[in-house]
């Protein structure tokens, strides 16, 4: 870097003098830091090579951070980083006590607005924009929103209320053509249609140079872009228009998003222009770096990788999502009312076997979680078994879809629950640790959690035979467990005894339940008696197995991988109490009361006691403690929650 034009900046500020040859060369070496970094740390490398020109010419014009520039989703904000005040923090990107893979107010001052998940930019942007107008502020707004995340209805209810509004304020769509695979849906189709439109095919040709000659502000630019404009709106649709313009926008575009003249020209017009306003850019997702331009999917997001061919080192394992999208086709294959939904995940959730299989029995919603479980509701009310594979953590966006359309009428769903526990470098946006917590407490609904791969399968069957909803969650990463082994007879609310103990029972739900065998089998070696009890149902929790381990064992240690409010161990709780039982000495490990930063997997859970060695420290602890009168029952629950 040495020598670099990145390295003798002062940023943001020099992006408001440097010529667009210099502009260009920057590009060049913000790509490459980012090729460097990500190469290295893994991350999302194609949303973000796609935007560097854009990121250039929003901070060319843009005041930041007076001014406020929203990311929606967040993870193509890399250059963002760098050309604020990151660059020389950036190879530290995703790694524990680095910086953030997405936007972050407490890291940063220029990020205004903490995103992660998809199709929020709008509406916070279109709040900043009021809230500006009420405080008599000045400064500008932008959101910079996907042509994926505008499938999400949230980006629709946001757009729906800036039109009507008239407030200043620009929405800039990053158009790629490409969710992390490619965009589907009738907006999808509206957007492909609007690509094609004349400016665009005017610019391509050669009306660049027009623009290029354009200055930047005054009047000429306001009456060239106005005579752009309306040339541009006449030829867009001879009856309506955009959509946008149908909903109170000013539409600009489509403009060549890798062109940084055009783009700083568009942008500063935007910007004179009232109300609100859509820019359309144009851009190529993985753009300068071949192996992602040619393979955008697979560079999305990625682990470390060699750069200079584009492999991956690391050996493939199998994951809980490979078994679980095996399994889902065999189930498909005995049952023909098995439909799956995804929602515009196909890979990460192991669908895509699937949808290649029984392309009619599948769904790919795009980025709408709540439409998708409303949706696979509407299939189980016409005789279908619907199993919807969604993350974690974004399952959250359809909570009150699962309690009021599914739950309340008792629909045979099935919610295959991805990446629930820590997920790692993505860091708090990511980590699915809430959802035992968010789904326990619904009437009807069953919630199973396997231990490894051949339980994996056991529930997917087991679940298609309940008739009513049933949650499956399961953890990112390798599934235990032999290659081939037949799937594990599961009865609902039975729990599976590893151990037989006196001395203390652990209880645990989910892959923990290995470390917790693996922590037994060490502690009989120094002559501690160790019951484990592999819950695998949270609901309904095998009670006779809890009080029968309370009754039999000195003390309990209860293990999962989700926040302690309201998971698995209060359930034990619950169940200890409401049987007098309570009095046992306990000590729970789970995840504390706030947001989990990024860093490690393996390391993240030995920081949290979620390892066989976190668990010999729990038993050690609460061996020690069961020596006291059982009485002060105040002090008999103890949670480890410390890293
Ligand atoms: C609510 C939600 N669902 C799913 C995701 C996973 N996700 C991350 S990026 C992405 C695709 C976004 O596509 P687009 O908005 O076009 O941005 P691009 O990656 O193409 O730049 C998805 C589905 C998410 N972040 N949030």
């Amino acid at each position: 870097m040495i020598g670099s034009l990145l390295s003798s900046l002062n940023l943001p500020d020099d992006l408001k003098h440097i010529s667009n040859t210099q502009m260009r060369k920057l590009a060049q070496e913000v790509r490459a830091s980012i090729l460097e970094v990500v190469s290295a740390n893994g991350g999302h490398l194609a949303p973000s090579l796609g935007v560097v020109e854009l990121t250039i010419g929003l901070l060319s014009v843009m005041d930041v951070p007076r001014d406020k520039l929203v990311w929606d989703v967040g993870h193509q904000c890399y250059a963002y980083k760098i050309l604020t005040d990151r660059r020389d923090c950036f190879h530290t990107l995703r790694c524990s006590g680095g910086i953030s893979g997405f936007p972050k107010p407490s890291e940063s001052k220029y990020d205004c607005f903490a995103t992660g998940h998809a199709s929020t930019a709008i509406s916070a942007a279109l709040g900043m924009a009021q809230g500006r107008d009420l405080t008599g502020g000045k400064h500008r707004v932008a959101a910079v929103v996907g042509d994926g995340a505008l499938g999400g209805g949230m980006a629709w209810e946001a757009i729906n209320n800036a039109g009507a509004s008239g407030a200043n304020l620009l929405v800039v769509l990053n158009d790629n053509r490409m969710s992390i695979c490619p965009s589907t849906g009738a907006m999808a189709a509206h957007i492909a249609h609007l690509r094609t439109m004349p400016l665009y095919r005017t610019l391509e040709n050669g009306a660049q140079e027009l623009i290029r000659r354009m200055p930047l502000g005054g009047g000429l630019v306001k009456k060239t872009t106005q005579f752009l404009k309306r040339g541009l709106t006449s030829l867009v649709s001879p009856t309506s228009g955009t959509i946008f313009e149908a909903l109170g926008f000013e539409y600009l575009g489509p403009i060549d998003g890798h062109n940084i003249a055009e783009l700083r020209h568009f942008i500063s017009q935007a910007f004179e222009l009232k109300g609100p306003v859509l820019l359309h850019v144009v851009t190529t997702k993985g753009k300068g770096y071949h192996p992602a331009e040619h393979d955008a999917r697979h560079f999305h997001g990625i682990g470390p990788f060699n750069s200079g061919n584009g492999k991956t080192p690391q050996k493939p394992q199998r994951t809980f999502t490979d078994v679980f999208g095996r399994a889902l086709i065999q189930l498909a294959q005995r049952d023909s009312a098995v439909v799956a939904i995804t929602a515009a995940m196909p890979d990460g959730t192991g669908l895509n076997r699937f949808a290649k299989k029984y392309p009619s029995r599948y769904f790919n919603v795009g980025i709408a979680e709540g439409h998708a479980v409303t949706f696979a509701a509407g299939l189980a009310s016409a005789g279908l078994k619907p199993v919807v594979a969604i993350y974690s953590t974004f399952l959250q966006r359809g909570y009150d879809q699962i309690l009021h359309d599914v739950c309340l009428q008792n629909l045979p769903v099935i919610f295959a629950l991805d990446r629930a526990g820590i997920v790692g470098e993505d860091g708090p946006t990511h980590h699915g640790v809430f959802d035992l917590s968010y789904l326990r407490h619904m009437p009807n609904l069953t919630i199973m959690a396997p231990k490894d791969a051949a339980e994996m399968v056991g529930m997917l069957f087991e679940a298609a035979k309940i008739d009513g909803p049933v949650a499956i969650r399961y953890p990112r990463g390798a599934a235990p467990g032999p290659r081939r082994v037949p799937p594990t007879q599961i009865v609902t609310g039975h729990s599976e005894l590893m151990r037989n103990g006196h001395d203390v029972a652990v209880i645990a739900v989910g892959p923990v339940v290995n470390e917790a065998v693996k922590a037994a089998e060490e502690l009989e070696e120094s002559g501690v008696s160790i019951r484990v009890v592999n819950a695998r149902f949270v609901k309904p929790l095998d009670e006779p197995a809890v009080l029968a381990a309370a009754s039999e064992c000195e003390a309990m240690v209860i293990a999962e991988e989700n926040v302690v409010c309201g998971g698995f161990a209060s359930a034990v709780i619950e169940c200890l109490t409401r049987y007098g039982a309570e009095g046992i000495p306990i000590e729970v490990i789970g995840l504390p009361d706030e947001f989990l930063p990024h860093g490690k997997s393996a390391e993240m859970r030995a920081g949290y006691h979620l390892d066989s060695q976190g668990i010999i420290e729990a038993v050690d602890a609460v061996l020690e403690r069961s020596g006291r009168p059982r009485n002060q029952r105040s002090e008999n629950i103890v949670i480890r929650q410390s890293i």
